[in-house]
């Protein structure tokens, strides 16, 4: 009975956040003169925060509270300028060619467009990212695989809130029991499941230490021919 599966893309299809995100946003601070950096470490816990403009606005709260802007500008302009600069280093990671898919994505991709499953994407990263990714790994035509691609400031609150998964269910039509999530970490698990959905968990070295308790399954990869993966926590008979 399940019709459409509903995926997330950072950590989930690739491990954007170790070969992307976190070297563009290092990219960006030096462009802008700053002399910030987010080591891997730093980073796994700034990942608790969700978005990228809200990741810089939670950083500068906490370890730089009396920073103001060198231009002068006000600070979410500021924010969302480095935020802008962020994107263009990303999409230049993406189109080297930098970051691919993680093990098990394209045969898992392939084998429910046989099946006839419809697919979509709930993710609070730009849609700019989402199709960039497709496009340098699976191809210009993977972008029209996905019937929905929910992206990024679409709903005003990010994950853990449902809302990005309740936007992508009402564009298919379709009610949670009729979708399957799939996501990487705590705060995508607490959305998708926020939302109603029963969810696959895919795990990566961000997120293995996660509370993944409400997944109906937790998998290290989705596995593929010559590299099987392993059920770290499943229901009977996985
Ligand atoms: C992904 C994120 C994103 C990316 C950066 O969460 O938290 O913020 O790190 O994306 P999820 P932007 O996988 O749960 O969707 O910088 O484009 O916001
Ligand atoms: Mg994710």
């Amino acid at each position: 009975n399940i019709k459409a599966l509903i995926f997330d893309v950072d950590g989930t299809l690739a491990d954007t956040e170790r070969d992307g995100h976190r070297p563009a946003f290092n990219l960006s601070f030096a462009d802008a003169g700053l002399d910030w950096h987010w080591s891997p470490e730093l980073y796994g816990e700034l990942l608790e925060v969700t978005g990228g403009k809200e990741r810089i606005a939670h950083y500068i709260k906490q370890h730089c509270p009396h920073f103001t802007p060198p231009d002068g500008s006000p600070l979410d302009e500021f924010i969302a300028g480095l935020h802008r600069a962020k994107t263009r280093h990303y999409i230049e990671l993406l189109a080297r060619g930098d970051i691919p898919l993680r093990p098990g994505v394209a045969r898992f991709l392939g084998e429910a467009r046989e099946a006839g499953l419809r697919l979509a994407i709930a993710t609070t990263t730009t849609p700019e990212n989402v199709t960039a990714l497709l496009r340098s790994t699976l191809g210009e035509a993977s972008i029209g695989w996905f019937e929905v691609i929910a992206a990024g400031d679409v709903v005003p609150a990010k994950k853990p809130a449902p809302d990005i998964f309740i936007y992508a269910m009402a564009q298919l039509g379709l009610p949670p029991e009729a979708c399957l999530a799939v996501e990487d970490s705590a705060n995508g698990l607490a959305s998708s499941r926020a939302s109603g959905l029963q969810t696959l968990v895919t795990v990566n070295d961000y997120t293995l230490d996660h509370d993944f308790s409400q997944a109906c399954a937790v998998l290290d990869h989705l596995g593929e021919p010559g590299k099987p993966c392993r059920v770290l926590r499943g229901p009977a008979g996985l």
